[in-house]
Order: structure tokens, then sequence, then C-alpha cells
């Protein structure tokens, strides 16, 4: 049986540029393999797939993404962060979206 503490980011959802992200949930970053923003905490997974790239971090080190982006193979790409709502809520919000080299 494979897990995902030995495959880190093989439970993430795969999306791509044009992927909507409304309506998904907190998504769960277990073993992080990346120091991003580099404080000395592993942060940051990055997942690949045939059409895109997906970079998923945890700033906080809750266990939950905050923040997502999506590089395409064509270069398309966007970035999501997941943002808690003063009325409880939450959700994933756009924060960019373009192509690279435009
Ligand atoms: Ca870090
Ligand atoms: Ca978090």
């Amino acid at each position: 049986m494979v897990t995902s503490g030995e495959f880190p980011g093989l439970d993430l959802p795969g999306v791509d540029a044009s992927s909507s992200l409304e309506g998904l949930g907190p998504v769960e970053l277990h073993d992080p393999t990346q120091d991003i923003d580099g404080d000395g905490t592993l942060d940051t997974v990055t997942t690949s797939g045939p059409e895109a790239m997906q970079v998923w971090s945890d700033y906080d080190h809750d266990g939950v993404a905050d923040q997502v982006t999506v590089v395409e193979k064509d270069g398309d790409y966007a970035a999501w962060e997941f943002h808690h709502n003063p009325d409880g809520t939450s959700g994933w919000v756009r924060t960019d979206q373009g192509k690279i080299g435009q």
C-alpha cells in the first residue's frame, strides 16, 4: 500500500491554470519537502503531472496549504490563496493568472 508520506504530494488535487479552486475546501499538506521562504522550516510541496506543475505552500505550518501556484507546460499560470473570511467561511481566492513571458 502506498501512503502519501512515502510520496509527498500524491494526495493533492491535480489542477491546471484554468481550473477553478472555488468550492475546493482546505487542502492538507503533509510532509513538505522544500523551504521556499527560507525560514528553516519546510513549507512547500511541488507536484508535477503531464500538463502542469503545482507548488503548494503552507507558510504558517498548520498542515493546511495557504497558497498554490500552477504552471502549465505552455506557460499559462495561476496562483491561488486560501482565505479565512471574517464570517467564518473559507475558500480559495485566485490572486494571479497569466502567461509566463507576456
Ligand atoms: Ca519555510
Ligand atoms: Ca497553512
